[in-house]
């Protein structure tokens, strides 16, 4: 447990290193703090949402495995938890919501005909939080969902009705903004696709199109809304074909000014979405990024500060471009204390941030334009041992939370006290 005192006396000897390459670790602290990272609140019931579930419904292929007792059952479990989870985080956070986590009371409201005061508790709890909320429209988890195709489908009941929750959701994202003071990112994912090879790949592509398009027809303020639109490889019974596929989205966002989400477990394993950030961004002045850990496939594990993390944030932050970038965490583990997974992913993120600042790059990019590669290399190995975990227990003191692994005692304490209540 390390004392005040002796974070600081460590800070002090790691600023001088750091000084020495040309870093000030108090502007990369202050930086690094304010960079909003909005916590996804699907890991706290592991995606179940807050609709009295039904019979035989397909989860879109979303799945979140494991048992460990505590899942929040209700909107207020889930309020209390993310409490704790908050109390825990150093910085700015943000709370991002998906439509199927409406509180409607005893009535049941389908998807098409939610409203802004179906959140208002949600609304509420933020404003008394001081924090912003962003939204997802849920085209998942629901009968009209189960052929595979929402707004990609052929039957345009369906897609009529998918495209009402998508124009639902865009109202109810400009109300949070509204109301909280604060634009609100709406990611629209939409897993649509099939299992085996279909013969028509084109058909459902140019409905997804016409689909979206009629969504963001309706009038909602853009400053508001902040509508972005994620892509994915492929989804469980989606393994031969999905509709949004990366090529599409890119594009689709590009040429309607939306924003594009990257997901991190949306690529090929050995993808880079480090590199992809640079080429994204000459054409697209804003993206979405959605951290998460693939292991072998989409499997959405706790964010940890792997190199597919680190390399990302790396990449962003030469090139200035953290204030163009929106971050959330997407991930969902029910096999491990899911308040102590978020704090791990949402730490882990943020320490990701704060390396991406700390890095020597003037030094680097200077050794590299004179042409001596091998000082380039030698810097970047170097910027690796740097004591960074001592300027991250400063980012925590300063920030009143807990350092090192002392988070961990609250969690227990949590446990005990509410979560095997349950
Ligand atoms: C699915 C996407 C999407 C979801 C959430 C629940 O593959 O990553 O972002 O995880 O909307
Ligand atoms: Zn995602």
């Amino acid at each position: 447990m390390p004392s005040n005192k002796a974070i600081s006396a460590a800070y002090k000897a790691a600023q001088t290193s750091y000084a020495e390459l040309g870093v000030d670790t108090d502007a990369a602290i202050e930086r690094a703090l304010n960079v909003p990272i909005s916590l996804h609140c699907w890991q706290a019931d592991d995606v179940r949402g807050l609709e009295t579930p039904k019979e035989g419904i397909a989860g879109g292929g979303i799945l979140s495995t494991g048992s460990y007792p505590g899942r929040a059952r209700n909107g207020d479990e889930m309020r209390a938890d993310l409490d704790q989870v908050l109390s825990l985080l150093p910085g700015k956070q943000r709370l991002n919501l998906h439509a199927f986590y409406a509180e409607t009371g005893a009535k049941f409201v389908d998807r098409d005909a939610i409203t802004p005061e179906h959140f208002s508790r949600w609304l509420d709890w933020a404003s008394a939080k001081g924090i912003g909320m962003d939204f997802n429209p849920t085209y998942f988890a629901h009968e009209k969902a189960n052929t595979g195709f929402t707004l990609s489908s052929d039957d345009k009941g369906i897609r009529d009705f998918w495209i009402s929750h998508g124009i639902a959701s865009r109202k109810i994202a400009a109300a949070f903004a509204k109301r909280l003071g604060s634009p609100c990112v709406n990611n629209h994912w939409i897993p649509d696709g099939t299992k085996d090879s279909p013969a028509d790949r084109w058909g459902p592509r140019a409905r997804l199109v016409k689909s979206l398009d009629t969504i963001m027809a309706a009038k909602v303020d853009r400053k508001q809304c902040v509508d972005a639109v994620e892509g994915k490889l492929f989804g469980i019974g989606s393994e031969d074909y999905v509709v949004g596929s990366q090529e599409f989205y890119s594009s689709y966002a590009q040429s309607r000014g939306l924003v594009l989400c990257c997901d991190l477990g949306h690529y090929h394993p050995t993808e880079s979405v480090a590199d992809k950030v640079s080429a994204l961004m000459q054409f697209h002045p804003r993206i979405l990024l959605h951290t998460s850990r693939p292991i072998r496939w989409d499997s959405d594990h706790v964010v940890i500060l792997d190199d597919a993390v680190r390399s990302l944030f790396l990449e962003v932050a030469r090139g200035g471009a953290i204030d163009n970038v929106f971050v959330a965490l997407d991930f969902f583990d029910a096999s491990i204390n899911r308040i102590a997974a978020y704090v791990i992913g949402a730490r882990a993120t943020r320490q990701a941030i704060l390396l991406g600042l700390l890095d020597p790059t003037a030094r680097i990019q200077a050794a590299d334009k004179g042409g001596r590669g091998h000082e380039r290399l030698a810097l970047n190995e170097l910027s690796k041992s740097l004591p960074w975990g001592a300027v991250w227990d400063q980012l925590c003191a300063k920030s009143g939370v807990p350092a090192g692994a002392d988070w961990l005692s609250n969690v227990a304490g949590y446990e005990k006290k509410v979560l095997s209540k349950r």
